[in-house]
């Protein structure tokens, strides 16, 4: 992978680069080990201090994963966020810990996992940025990149299923190729016993991976970002979902469209997130999208 702009340079000039801007420059399943400080979004969500699902940093009082990773009944005093983590068995000085103050679950969300797996996080205070904790910038309501442009789905989940990322293991990444939902609807179908006429990907979900599989998020990667490289800056596209499997021929990873949900995700934010490109504001889609709060207790 290329490196990025500002290698090096003054500590400021760091903190004001804004979104999607490492430094420098999963398991997922086919991937390869992180560089320390590549993905500084990259968190770990975790239940009693075990890592349950991966999220991501998207401003610093707020984290994004998906819906499935709080099982009912939730109690917030039982999980936390971990930044700025390379390896999980090895706590880096660098690190950090926030409990959460909220989760907002979207109310689309069933536990069939099919729609609306997404879910914002707000964190008890907000954290402080450094070269190993930044922002990822979020895509807005613009159309998303085309299929076939190559992005990044980083995790400490599975090497395959059933085989856990050892502790002492980095964070892994992989490069895997945005596929047009429809396309990947019809991979779904292939041997399969559900009729066409009977989508199984659907609306406000993408796909990314290849046909013949071989990479892919796995198990323990879920909630966590899939990013693709827009004008210099890694912009998150998808929150890892679901998949049949892993990596398994004709079975692509299936991830949350964030830019479906921008809407959203700005009523609750409140303040704007950080984006890539500046633009015209968008007009919140409320119907059907009330959200279910989950208060601090
Ligand atoms: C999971 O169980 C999971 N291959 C996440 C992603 C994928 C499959 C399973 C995609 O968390």
């Amino acid at each position: 992978m290329r490196a990025h702009s500002c290698r090096q340079g003054p500590l400021l000039l760091l903190l004001l680069l804004g979104c999607g801007q490492p430094r420098m420059s999963g398991r997922i399943v086919g991937g390869r080990d992180a560089r320390e400080g590549e993905w500084p979004w990259q968190a770990s969500l975790q239940y009693r201090r075990s890592h349950v699902c991966g999220a991501s940093l998207i401003s610093r009082q707020w984290v994004l994963t998906a819906a499935h990773c709080f099982p009912r009944p939730v109690r917030l005093s039982e999980y936390r966020i971990r930044l700025g983590e390379f390896r999980l068995a090895r706590p880096s000085p660098q690190a950090l810990s926030s409990q959460l103050l909220r989760i907002v679950l979207n109310a689309n969300f069933t536990e069939d996992g099919g729609q609306g797996d997404i879910a914002l996080v707000q964190l008890r205070r907000p954290v402080p940025l450094s070269a190993r904790v930044r922002p990822v910038c979020l895509p807005g309501s613009r159309a998303q990149p085309p299929p076939g442009t190559p992005c990044w789905v980083t995790g400490w989940g599975s090497l395959r299923p059933g085989v856990p990322l050892p502790g002492s293991r980095p964070l892994q990444g992989v490069q895997v190729p945005l596929i047009d939902r429809q396309v990947c609807d019809r991979l779904y179908h292939m041997d399969s016993d559900i009729p066409l006429t009977e989508p199984i990907v659907l609306p406000g979900t993408l796909c990314a991976g290849y046909a013949r599989g071989s990479k892919d998020a796995c198990q323990g990667d879920s909630g966590g970002p899939l990013v693709c490289i827009q004008s210099g800056r890694w912009v998150q596209e998808g929150v890892v979902s679901w998949g049949k499997g892993c990596a398994l021929p004709n079975r692509p990873g299936v991830y949350t469209s964030v830019a479906h949900y921008w809407s959203w995700i700005q009523e609750h934010l409140g303040t704007p997130v950080l984006r890539a490109h500046h633009q015209e504001p968008s007009h919140p889609r409320s119907h059907q999208l009330l959200p279910l709060l989950l208060p601090s207790f």
